[in-house]
Parts: C-alpha cells; sequence; structure tokens
C-alpha cells in the first residue's frame, strides 16, 4: 500500500481516541461512505476493489509538466486578459496566494482547530442531499490506513456552501479574489439567484475531479495551499467519445479516468488532441478556461479553494447557456447588465436576436427542421442544467434543496458519475455540447495556443532582458 506522508502528519495532529470514540467516529464515516456511494457496500470492501491503492497511479514518471508559469508580478489584469482570458490558453498563476491569511491558516492542523466540528460536505447521496461530515472525523477518516489509505477513489470535500453556513463563513476573510479575477460578472444577478461559485476543496491521495467541462461555460480558477494535484486539460472541442467513452467498469472518478482513459492518450494511434499535463504545486492557481475538459487527482492531501466566473471574455457564450439553463436568473441578470453594462446587454440582446431568428426559421421549414432544430442550443436544456423552483414536485423540491447546498452539477453541466466531485461542476446538455465543440473544432485552437505560446515567451523574455538591464545599470552605479 502506498502511504502518503501526509497522512502520517495527520495522525499526529488527531488525539489518540478511546475505543468507544473510535467506534463512533468509525460509524459516522461508515455512513457517509454509505450515503455517498450508495453502489459500494462498505462491509464487502467494494470501496477497495480495484486495489488503486497498491497501484502505481500517483507515478508521475515521464510526465512532462506543459502549462505555461506566470509569476503574478509579471502580469497585469490586461495582459492576462491578452495572453490567457481572451485566448482561452490554461496557465498557472504563481504567488497569487502568499499574502492570504489561508496560506498559513489552511493547515490540516489549523483548520482542525478552527472548524473541528463543522460538517463539511462530502458528496451527493442518491436524491441529491449533501452528505456531510465533522472536519475532525474527515480528517480521521483521510489518516485511517483502512479508509482513505485503502479507498480507491477516496471521499473528497467539495463543498460550495463553506461561505454562507456560520460555522464556515470565518473561511471567505481568509482569501480573497484575486485581481485577475473581479470581474465576475453573475454577481450582478444577486448573491441569493447567482448558480453556486465558490468551493472549499480538500482530499486525501487519489480523490479528485472526474474529466468534466464546467457549467455554464463559466471559466475557474483554483489556488492550492496545500498538497499537489495533478491535472490534465483538453482543449475545447475534443470528441467527447474519445476522452470520455462510454464503457463498463469506467466510472467517471478521476482515479479511475487516470488509470484506464489518460494512457490511451499517449498511444501513437490516439485520434485526437493530447492533453497537456499539469501537476499543480502547493501556492499555485491554476486558470481553466472555459470550454476546456479536466481531470483532477489529489497526489497527496490537497487544500484547494476554486471558484468559477464569467467576465468579458466568456460572456457571449456564458449568456448563450444561461439564458437558457437559467431563465430566471438571466433576466435578473441582463436588467442589471442594462443598468451596469450596456455593452454587454447589447450582446445579450443580439444572442436573443439571433436565437429567436433561428427558431423562427426552424419552426417555419419542412420537416427536415427537426435534426437541424435539434442543434438549437435553446432547445434542450437537460434538467440538471434547467433552474430549479419552477414547480411543485418533490423532486423539484430535492433539486432545490440541493442546489441550496451548492452541487455544482446544479450549476449545470455534471456528467454526473459516482465520485461526489465529478458530479459538481459537469454536466452540460449533451446536445448542447456536441455542436459547441463542432463549431470549436472548427477554430484553428492548436495554432491560436502556439502564437500564445510564442507571444508569452517573447513578453516574458522582453521583461528578462529589461531586469537584466536594471540590475546592469545598478551595478555599473555601484562601481567606483
Ligand atoms: O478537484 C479539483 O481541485 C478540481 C476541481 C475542478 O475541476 C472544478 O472545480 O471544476
Amino acid at each position: 500500500m502506498c502511504i502518503d506522508p501526509s497522512l502520517q502528519t495527520l495522525s499526529s495532529i488527531l488525539p489518540p481516541l478511546s475505543a468507544e470514540e473510535d467506534d463512533y467516529v468509525q460509524h459516522k464515516i461508515r455512513s457517509a461512505k454509505r450515503a455517498a456511494r450508495s453502489e459500494l457496500s462498505v462491509s464487502r470492501g467494494e470501496w477497495q476493489r480495484q486495489q488503486y491503492a497498491q497501484s502505481d497511479i500517483l507515478s508521475l514518471e515521464g510526465l512532462q509538466d506543459s502549462v505555461p508559469r506566470i509569476h503574478i508580478s509579471d502580469l497585469t489584469s490586461e495582459r492576462f486578459i491578452e495572453l490567457f482570458e481572451a485566448p482561452r490558453q490554461p496557465v498557472v498563476i504563481t504567488g497569487l496566494t502568499e499574502a492570504w491569511p489561508a496560506a498559513q491558516q489552511w493547515t490540516p492542523q489549523a483548520l482542525l482547530q478552527q472548524f473541528r466540528d463543522h460538517k463539511f460536505k462530502v458528496g451527493s447521496d442518491d436524491d441529491g442531499y449533501a452528505v456531510r461530515l465533522r472536519f475532525e472525523h474527515f480528517l480521521r477518516y483521510c489518516a485511517y490506513p483502512h479508509h482513505a489509505g485503502a479507498d480507491d477513489s477516496p471521499m473528497y470535500i467539495f463543498d460550495g456552501t463553506f461561505a454562507d453556513r456560520s460555522g464556515s463563513a470565518a473561511m471567505k476573510q481568509q482569501y480573497s479574489v484575486p485581481g485577475l479575477f473581479q470581474e465576475d460578472l453573475f454577481q450582478l444577478a444577486g448573491e441569493r439567484r447567482r448558480p453556486p461559485y465558490r468551493w472549499f476543496v480538500m482530499g486525501p491521495a487519489r480523490s479528485g475531479t472526474g474529466l468534466h467541462v464546467d457549467p455554464l461555460a463559466t471559466s475557474a480558477w483554483n489556488a492550492l495551499l496545500a498538497g499537489h494535484k495533478r491535472w490534465a486539460l483538453f482543449p475545447p472541442g475534443t470528441p467527447r467519445e474519445h476522452i470520455l467513452p462510454k464503457e463498463p467498469g469506467l466510472e467517471r472518478e478521476a482515479v479511475s479516468w487516470f488509470s484506464k482513459v489518460y494512457p490511451r492518450t499517449q498511444q501513437p494511434d490516439w485520434p485526437t488532441a493530447k492533453p497537456l499535463d499539469l501537476i499543480q504545486q502547493p501556492g499555485e492557481t491554476v486558470f481553466v478556461p472555459h470550454g476546456w475538459w479536466h481531470a483532477v487527482l489529489n497526489l497527496d492531501l490537497t487544500i484547494a479553494v476554486t471558484h468559477n466566473y464569467v467576465s468579458s471574455s466568456n460572456f457571449e457564450t456564458a449568456w448563450r447557456h444561461t439564458r437558457k439553463g437559467r431563465p430566471k436568473m438571466s433576466a435578473k441578470l441582463l436588467a442589471a447588465l442594462r443598468q451596469q453594462r450596456p455593452d454587454l446587454a447589447a450582446i445579450a440582446d443580439a444572442v436573443d436576436a439571433q436565437g429567436a431568428a433561428q427558431l423562427s426559421n426552424s419552426s417555419s421549414s419542412s420537416s427536415s427542421s427537426s435534426s437541424s432544430s435539434s442543434g438549437s442550443s435553446s432547445s434542450s436544456s437537460s434538467s440538471s442544467d434547467s433552474e430549479a423552483g419552477d414547480g411543485g414536485s418533490s423532486r423539484q423540491a430535492k433539486r432545490r434543496k440541493a442546489a441550496a447546498d451548492g452541487s455544482k452539477d446544479q450549476v449545470g453541466d455534471s456528467a454526473a458519475g459516482a465520485d461526489a466531485a465529478v458530479a459538481q461542476k459537469q454536466q452540460q446538455p449533451l446536445q448542447e455540447q456536441h455542436q459547441e465543440q463542432q463549431q470549436e473544432q472548427q477554430q484553428p485552437l492548436q495554432e491560436q495556443q502556439q502564437a500564445q505560446q510564442q507571444l508569452l515567451q517573447q513578453l516574458l523574455q522582453e521583461q528578462r532582458q529589461e531586469q537584466l538591464q536594471e540590475q546592469l545599470q545598478q551595478q555599473l552605479q555601484q562601481q567606483p
């Protein structure tokens, strides 16, 4: 069995338990596991059926980190938009979290002191309700060799309400939204109405997030305070059937995706884009542009915060998704945009007018219209992408409750799957995703990225030269 060294540290910060206390904690952990993965029997050892803990799934041998890094001091907002956000180029930004209180306070020990009895979300049950576990019990789960130490795909805190619940609200004072991501247009819809957008994320080795695209065409940033995460990213338009094949036994968990699908991407006959590989280090913030597929595997005990957002750069695409999947929210958003961002309201109006024209064209055309209208992005919000609250059924009530719990699948696009975290952000209506992918395949994305990369190198080189010149000048001035 691979022992994650961070788990040994954990054991030393957790006070020993009496046999009775230990029984109680184990009972709570087993109940959470049963609720979060009802398809796996805890007593029959099905959480460990695949034996991933004994495999080399955490090995990084031969892996080439291929995502550029840039220090925040080398970036302005304008440059970030020009180099990364507008061209949809993933990047790792360093130095963003240094001044956050979280840089000190988000260690297992400090979190234990602050939030010992607070219950964080570790999954969803079969009805979509949050499964919660006390923080101390979660840490004990991580430290038990027969639980997280052995589970194929351990439970993962993925909590979208941490900032709103009294027991954990203090966490939102411990970090701040970096200036680069300040333009957060869904904010205009109001805190109550906007979809869940921020998550506290903590999990042991082999936990993670299966391959998905973030919902509603949002972009994301993910700041890692502790531990290491392995990422694989595929550009927008990568055909789903290659990277997310529907095969029996291939669940949507990160660990099974990295174990079974990732190796195929390295074969000479791999038919589509190769993934960008990335090993995120503590203190690094990953920017995931909208439409990029990504899977994330925790290599040890990780602690992170992630936000999804819409800015001017992805507003048009996000609006196409939102007006369909979230009609009430988008009405509120549009009203606020008219007041505060008439430029974006005009874009929304143009998109809506285009959609209306397409609809009337397809309805007035002949019987072949069903296939063309099926491509209309306004036609088919799946239930997962739609807004809860328009009806009175108990299913809808449950969905409302789940939405209030901040699941990312309630944001829209979850491809579900057993892994609680995978289900969090994903699920885009299939039709819509295919359509978007087809459109995007037509763009020479690789070329754009190459050009971006060159531009970035050039800019960094210029910066280095300027710095060198300054240093030289200083040295010259210091010379007698
Ligand atoms: O597990 C993680 O940290 C990745 C989260 C993620 O992919 C997401 O929030 O979309």
